[in-house]
């Protein structure tokens, strides 16, 4: 007899997704148990249960199947967590400035790093002739401010918001892993490259890492990504 449980935690993903990266390491983290459903958006079965759930069709979501709940948004998935499923890891301080603080930064890296990141790649995927040149190139002007700001930021302390990890540490990784292959801040800003290290270092970021990895030639700018970070390392 199968007495095989499903977890309550249900998440709609792809491995290569930067968005999916964040909750996927903030779910590693705390060793939360949640069934993977991978969305292929080029089949369309894949998809269909994530557009019926939410219909703007933005990976990841969160299906909670006790509660019978769906949690779009990663921002809103991980305090979700946080409430309904913590662990030992608390990504969110009880301390409500330094949980604005990390709310703060936790918008910082999705406003401010993966969405200059994703209009770039993005616009790769479009058919010559069809290109944004001038979006593209704002969000090229924009990025080494943002870098900037985090550098400044990091100057006194080990993760963004002082010396624990929390939510906002999960958003950086994804934001920088892929910022870093369109423009590198590793010769320009120590801080931040010690910082990024650091992350990297982290059992949660290495797993979600090497999950990826299959699908990293997928990515447009395969080419840029560090060779560390492949499995065959041509
Ligand atoms: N604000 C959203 C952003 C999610 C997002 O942009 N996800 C991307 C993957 S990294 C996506 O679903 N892209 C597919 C599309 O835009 O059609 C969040 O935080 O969850």
């Amino acid at each position: 007899m199968d007495n095989y449980q499903k977890p309550n935690l249900l998440l709609y993903y792809h491995p290569l997704a930067s968005f999916c990266h964040k909750v996927l390491i903030a779910l590693y983290e705390n060793g939360t148990e949640f069934e993977p459903r991978l969305v292929d958006f080029l089949v369309e079965e894949s998809s269909a249960e994530l557009f019926a759930y939410w219909p703007v069709g933005k990976i990841p979501i969160l299906r909670d199947r006790f509660r019978e709940k769906t949690v779009p948004e990663t921002t809103i998935i991980i305090e979700y967590l946080h409430k309904f499923y913590p662990g030992k890891e608390t990504l969110i301080p009880s301390d409500f400035e330094l949980a604005l603080e990390v709310r703060l930064w936790d918008r910082f890296f999705d406003h401010y790093i993966s969405e200059l990141v994703q209009k770039i790649v993005v616009d790769r995927l479009r058919p010559e002739g069809q290109r944004d040149i001038l979006g593209v190139e704002q969000a090229y002007q924009k990025l080494p401010i943002s870098y900037g700001m985090l550098e400044k930021q990091l100057e006194s302390r080990s993760f963004i918001v002082g010396d624990h990890f929390s939510m906002a540490d999960c958003s950086a990784v994804p934001a920088l892993f892929y910022a870093d292959t369109l423009l590198s801040f590793r010769n320009t800003y120590p801080k931040l490259t010690a910082y990024f290290e650091r992350l990297l270092d982290r059992s949660s970021v290495k797993r979600t890492i090497d999950e990826a990895e299959p699908y990293f030639y997928m990515y447009p700018l395969f080419d840029k990504i560090p060779k560390r970070f492949l499995k065959e390392k041509k």
